[in-house]
């Protein structure tokens, strides 16, 4: 405990001191870290099953899933952070689209998920995260070792999540917050710090349900809590840089970056108890359902210029227009029909003139 640190408001002579773990968990809830919890840096539970998820080709083209030197990381945190003694799981809250539902419009409008409705999550959590380091070496009187993680590293995050008691791991492959949900983002600090570990979640809040699977467009849960990145429109619309297999364009519908069908249906994000989101991922940077045309029609540096310091930059302009193509075929709005043939005709973008045609193609033909 470092003697120079300031005095908590509840210390002082006569009153018990908080646990190191409670002063950690409560600087964390102070910097936006709304649930927090601690586990034992052991190899995570499901590795195996993520072996056999890469071996079966789920992960399709995100080669960071599967290479050798990832593997090896996943295996085990140490292999991380030689050093490391505790991990400290936290989740952060963003919006539930089921609380901003889409408006009524008379143009054709997209929908983006609701985690790319703020900042970068990335960006923004990583900042609190180095901010919790500083404050975590403040209580402990050192500078500890840490890394950092928030979607940016090659751990397991929902099973170390649910071994710190966070939440279970549901159908749907989220981590899901007793009470709260799954509308959260996950992020983690892996610490030379010996802490006393907290108890797992041993609830399972899914058991007979499976709505998720029912209503996925394109099947992609699998039995055993994962996913076909394959088929899921998450994969589809953000990480897959190819052209989007026909079969399953129009299952997309109108989701033209990542898909919350599968969580929006989950009964435990129905009426989850309310939980503080911090300001960057409420005061929406974007509009969560553009109009159509106008995403087609974005130049390369109206695009950078309107999704900077967003997580709609990951699909780049190629992926992110290429959906709004097949968004446009999947509305079928025969207003836009000028631009998709404009577009068609003129873009030097091989995988956007194909997506078009394929939008114009499922135009009703007028002859
Ligand atoms: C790759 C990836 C994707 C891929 C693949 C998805 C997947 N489920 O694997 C794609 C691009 C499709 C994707 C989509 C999304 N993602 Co993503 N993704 C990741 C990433 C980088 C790795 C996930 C992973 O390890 N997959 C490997 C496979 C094997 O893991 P898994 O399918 O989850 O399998 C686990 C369970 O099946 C469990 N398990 C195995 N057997 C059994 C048996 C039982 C009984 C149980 C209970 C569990 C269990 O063990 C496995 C290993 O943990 C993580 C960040 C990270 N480093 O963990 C974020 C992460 C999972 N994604 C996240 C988010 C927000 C999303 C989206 C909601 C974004 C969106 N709206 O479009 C969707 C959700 C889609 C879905 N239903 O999963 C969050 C999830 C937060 C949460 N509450 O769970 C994470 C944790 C990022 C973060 N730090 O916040 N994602
Ligand atoms: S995110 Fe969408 S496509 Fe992916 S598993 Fe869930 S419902 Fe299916
Ligand atoms: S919809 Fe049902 S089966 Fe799917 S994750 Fe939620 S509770 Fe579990």
């Amino acid at each position: 405990m470092n003697p120079n640190r300031q005095q908590h408001p509840e210390e002082h002579a006569g009153t018990i001191f908080m646990s190191l773990e409670l002063e950690i968990k409560a600087e964390a809830k102070h910097l936006g870290f709304a649930i927090s919890g601690i586990c034992l840096p052991d190899p995570p539970q499901h590795y195996q099953s993520y072996l056999n998820w890469v071996n079966a080709g789920c992960h399709a083209d995100m080669a960071y899933m599967a290479n050798p030197n990832s593997q090896l990381r996943r295996a085990d945190p140490h292999n991380i952070l030689p050093e490391c003694q505790s991990i400290l799981c936290l989740a952060v809250p963003y919006p539930s689209p089921l609380q901003h539902p889409k408006p009524e419009s008379q143009a054709p409008t997209g929908r983006i998920s609701a985690y790319a409705w703020g900042q970068d999550y990335h960006t923004y959590i990583q900042t609190q995260l180095h901010q919790l380091i500083a404050a975590i070496s403040d209580l402990a009187g050192r500078q500890v070792k840490a890394k950092s993680y928030v979607d940016t590293g090659p751990i397991l995050e929902k099973d170390y999540a649910q071994a710190a008691g966070l939440g279970w791991i549901g159908k749907n492959s989220c981590l899901i917050i007793p009470r709260r949900g799954s509308f959260f983002f996950l992020a983690e600090l892996l610490l030379d710090l010996p802490l006393t570990p907290d108890p797992p979640c041993l609830f399972d809040g899914c058991k007979d349900c499976d709505r998720c699977i029912q209503v996925c467009p394109t099947s992609a849960i699998r039995a055993g809590h994962s996913i076909d990145a394959n088929r899921c429109i998450a994969y589809l619309t953000i990480e897959n840089r190819g052209a989007i297999p026909q079969a399953l364009r129009p299952k997309l519908n109108d989701w033209i970056f990542g898909c919350d069908i599968c969580q929006s249906v989950c009964p435990h994000n129905q009426h989850p108890l309310e939980t503080p989101i911090p300001d960057a991922f409420t005061n929406s940077q974007i509009n969560p359902f553009p109009e159509l045309v106008e995403e087609l029609m974005l130049s390369e540096e109206a695009f950078e210029q309107k999704y900077q310091g967003t997580a709609l930059l990951r699909a780049r302009r190629q992926g992110y227009r290429r959906n709004v193509a097949i968004a446009l075929g999947n509305q079928r709005s025969s207003e836009v029909l000028p631009f998709l043939k404009k577009t068609f005709e003129t873009d030097p973008d091989p995988i956007i003139r194909e997506a078009c045609a394929w939008a114009l193609a499922q135009y009703p033909s007028k002859t």
